[in-house]
């Protein structure tokens, strides 16, 4: 058994280290995107494969038996891939996925497809707005230059950022609700918009909007074809199989 982890998240960290405890032949997979990625208690490789060809080549070449997809809901394309790419070589697939988060009772959120639909619901009027989206769908809303916008980055960026009226927190998560509730009172916060990660790791910013009553905008994760998809670390080592996991 080889097992190539597609990482990147808390869910897929946490199954790094039971892997290695577990004594599994697996490689943990980085795409890059930061300067300087947790590390991880398994040999680990950084940046893309080359799309769906270089990945199927990569699957045959290191002799995968087994891809475990914890990369985020949002990276749509590298798990698309891997559907591809699986299928091709013929090895199974499993997806390791947090569910989308469900209002609780005092949230007040407005629920929207995609990052265009998340600009139009901002106000007219001038607001406030925490974009707590990361750094690649920022630019769109640059056509709002009405407001004034909060970014949390995981790395300074190194180019000038294409909203003027905006500053940047640089931090890397997970968060807390008393961190989170203190830098939106910081910066007078009017809206947060987020992404519907699912897990742990980026809820504090929904409880502190919800502790402060003020309104989120939530971009519904990419829709994904059919895959199989275990919600727990249990699930996961169960469908692995391997006798060390199953503690036999
Ligand atoms: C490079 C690896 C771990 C994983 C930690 C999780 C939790 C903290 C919360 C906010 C939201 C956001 C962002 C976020 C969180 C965890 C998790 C998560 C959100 C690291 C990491 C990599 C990335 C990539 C980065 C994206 C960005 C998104 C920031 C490491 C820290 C906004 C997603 O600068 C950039 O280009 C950043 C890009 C993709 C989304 C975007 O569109 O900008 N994550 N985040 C991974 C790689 O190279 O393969 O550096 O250690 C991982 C984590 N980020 O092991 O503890 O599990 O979700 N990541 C979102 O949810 O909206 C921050 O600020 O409240
Ligand atoms: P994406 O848009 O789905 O993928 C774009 C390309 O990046 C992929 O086609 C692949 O390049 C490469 N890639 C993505 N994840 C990879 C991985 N784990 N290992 C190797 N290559 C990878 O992905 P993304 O949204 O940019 O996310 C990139 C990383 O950040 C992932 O690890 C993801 O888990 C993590 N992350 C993303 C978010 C988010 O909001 N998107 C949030 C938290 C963490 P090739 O085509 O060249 O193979």
């Amino acid at each position: 058994m080889r097992v190539l982890l597609l990482g990147g998240t808390t869910e897929a960290s946490l199954m790094a280290r039971i892997l290695a405890q577990a004594g599994v032949d697996a490689i943990f997979s980085y795409a890059g995107r930061t300067a300087a990625p947790r590390h991880q208690p398994l040999p680990v490789r950084v940046g893309g494969f080359g799309g769906t060809n270089g990945l199927t080549a990569y699957l045959r070449d290191t002799g995968i038996t087994h891809v475990i997809d914890a990369t985020h809901p949002f990276a749509a394309q590298m798990s698309k891939n891997a559907l591809t790419a699986c299928a091709k070589v013929e090895i199974p697939l499993l997806a390791f996925e947090r569910a989308p988060w469900i209002p609780k009772p005092g949230d007040n959120w407005l629920t929207v497809p995609d990052v265009v639909n998340a600009v139009a619901a901002l106000p007219v009027m001038p607001a406030k707005v925490f974009l707590a989206i990361g750094k690649q769908l920022i630019s769109v809303f640059a056509t709002r230059p009405q407001h004034e916008y909060l970014l949390r980055l995981v790395d300074s960026p190194e180019a000038p950022l294409p909203l003027a009226n905006a500053n940047v927190v640089i931090a890397r998560g997970p968060f807390t609700e008393e961190g989170d509730t203190a830098l939106m009172q910081h910066h007078c916060i009017t809206h947060v918009v987020a992404k519907n990660a699912g897990g742990m790791g980026a809820r504090a910013k929904l409880d502190a909007a919800r502790a402060l009553g003020l309104p989120v905008i939530l971009i519904d994760r990419p829709v994904m074809p059919p895959r199989v998809i275990a919600r727990t670390p249990e699930d996961v080592m169960t469908w692995l199989g391997h006798p060390a996991c199953l503690g036999v």
